[in-house]
């Protein structure tokens, strides 16, 4: 026996006018419990809403560009009440809106059949800690289970999702399933590339599961929300960016005498001037003179950019934060020191708004007051180079036919090689270290 249901939109969480921008059955479909059937989009969040019962679709009751409320109209479902486990209700909307998955922002999803075939799902640390958006189940025969949040996520860092068998009922996959299998493709190296058709395939071993403390004490320490955040994105941005990182040697003798002047003129003002507010000034002579690396890949274009806002890592108890001095190439030493000195105590503090981290052009990783000799820096995407510097030191140079003491300050360029040639990263680090040399050049 079949029965004829209206399903409309059910609590959303009190947004009101929102778009369709995805309609993904058309009539005669025949769908299952909690498949999508729409996905709707306000300025905060996307979210599916599924069907709550298992049917053929006979009437679309909505089109892309639609705006729907709470009890807007969506599909005429013609029930089968063969399967889905509402499929003895004959009860259509006042039911399905109680029962509905969809969920506010931050709130725990319920699936329809929770109640018969077990708990919900709970979210990962890492599901409840991103700012996703409402999260709706999805349980389409064809697609893998994900919500629009994993869905983009996943699109971002390269993952087919076909490939990930999810955590959660009906194998529905969350953010933490995705961040998984990059960190188990990250720690195989070793593991074959297969192809899946569009490229070599993320094909390798489990990440290994060891109860460690058969071996010994152990404390596990969640992760804070910025490491979280940082993971993904360092992750990402390894996967998918071809680094090579160019190596150099900068002769900062007199800059560092000039920058040690600089501070006992300066003390009484407080502002101390670190090689790190130079080097912002001598890499946006850098950029000026080699464009190219003030851009970032958008598909099949490469968008140069106009201006010079350079970001710079900063250490917090939390993890790595970027902030990003804006328009460097208008500011003089002092200023700029005073601008890193002040956003990296906000960084430290938690206290950095949204636009202190956004617009970055290069970022800039300075290891110098800790020390090493060189390291490897992660690009920041979608920058499309990254200056990692390690600790200067007096070594002997020759010159003029004799072995002379310089202070040698080593700058690692890593870049994207999609975008970038070996050698215009061998002159661009070596114009950057001239600069250094004599910052009289950046003048030019
Ligand atoms: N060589 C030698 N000494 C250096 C140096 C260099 N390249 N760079 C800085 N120093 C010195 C400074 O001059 C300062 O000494 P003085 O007090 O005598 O002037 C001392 O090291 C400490 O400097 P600082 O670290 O307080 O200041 P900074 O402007 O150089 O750096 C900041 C600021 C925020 C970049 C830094 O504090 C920081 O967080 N660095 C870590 C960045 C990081 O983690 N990068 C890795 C990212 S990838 O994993």
């Amino acid at each position: 026996m079949t029965t004829l249901i209206n399903i409309t939109i059910p609590d959303i969480g009190g947004f009101t006018d929102v778009d369709v921008i995805e309609v993904m059955v058309k009539p005669g479909d025949r769908v299952g419990v909690e498949q999508s059937l729409i996905t709707i989009e306000s300025d905060k969040a996307a979210m599916e809403v599924p069907s709550p019962q298992a049917g053929v679709i006979k009437e679309l009751k909505v089109k892309l560009g639609d705006k729907v409320s709470e009890g807007s109209p969506i599909v005429v479902l013609e029930t089968d009440e063969s399967t889905g486990a509402l499929a003895e209700s004959k009860t259509p909307p006042p039911a399905l809106k109680s029962e509905s998955a969809v969920r506010a922002p931050h709130q725990q999803s319920v699936a329809p059949a929770a109640k018969a075939s077990g708990p919900a799902p709970q979210p990962s640390p890492e599901t409840a800690a991103i700012d996703s958006p409402p999260e709706v189940f999805v349980s389409g025969a064809s697609k893998p289970h994900a919500s629009p949040s994993v869905r983009k996520f996943a699109r971002e860092l390269g993952v087919d999702l076909n490939r990930i068998k999810g955590s959660g009922r009906h194998r529905r996959i969350f953010r933490s399933d995705v961040e998984k299998f990059v960190k188990t493709v990250l720690s195989s190296p070793a593991a074959p590339a297969a192809r899946n058709g569009t490229g070599a395939a993320l094909d390798l071993l489990p990440w290994p599961k060891v109860d460690f403390k058969r071996f010994g004490e152990i404390e596990a320490k969640p992760l804070s929300r910025v490491r979280k955040l940082s993971k993904a994105n360092l992750a990402r941005n390894w996967v998918m960016i071809p680094h090579v990182t160019q190596l150099d040697e900068a002769d900062v003798t007199e800059l560092e005498a000039f920058r040690q002047e600089l501070n006992a003129a300066q003390s009484k003002d407080g502002i101390r001037v670190t090689m790190l507010a130079f080097i912002l000034k001598a890499l946006v002579a850098a950029l000026a003179e080699f464009p190219e690396f003030n851009s970032s890949l958008d598909g099949d274009n490469l968008i140069l950019k106009k201006y010079f806002h350079i970001g710079f890592a900063a250490d917090t108890p939390d993890g790595l934060v970027v902030p990003v001095v804006r328009d460097v190439d208008q500011k003089g030493v002092l200023r700029i020191a005073r601008e890193t000195a002040e956003l990296a105590a906000s960084a430290r503090a938690g206290k950095l708004r949204l636009t202190e981290i956004q617009g970055g052009c290069m970022t800039v990783s300075s290891l110098g007051g800790i020390g090493g000799t060189a390291f490897t820096p992660i690009i920041n995407a979608p920058e499309v180079a990254i200056l990692g510097v390690s600790k200067h030191a007096h070594q002997p140079v020759y010159r003029g036919g004799a072995f002379v003491p310089r202070l040698m300050l080593p700058p690692s360029l890593s870049y994207d090689h999609r975008v970038i040639d070996g050698a215009a990263a061998a002159r661009f680090i070596t114009y950057l270290s001239s600069v250094l040399a004599d910052m009289r050049r950046a003048l030019l």
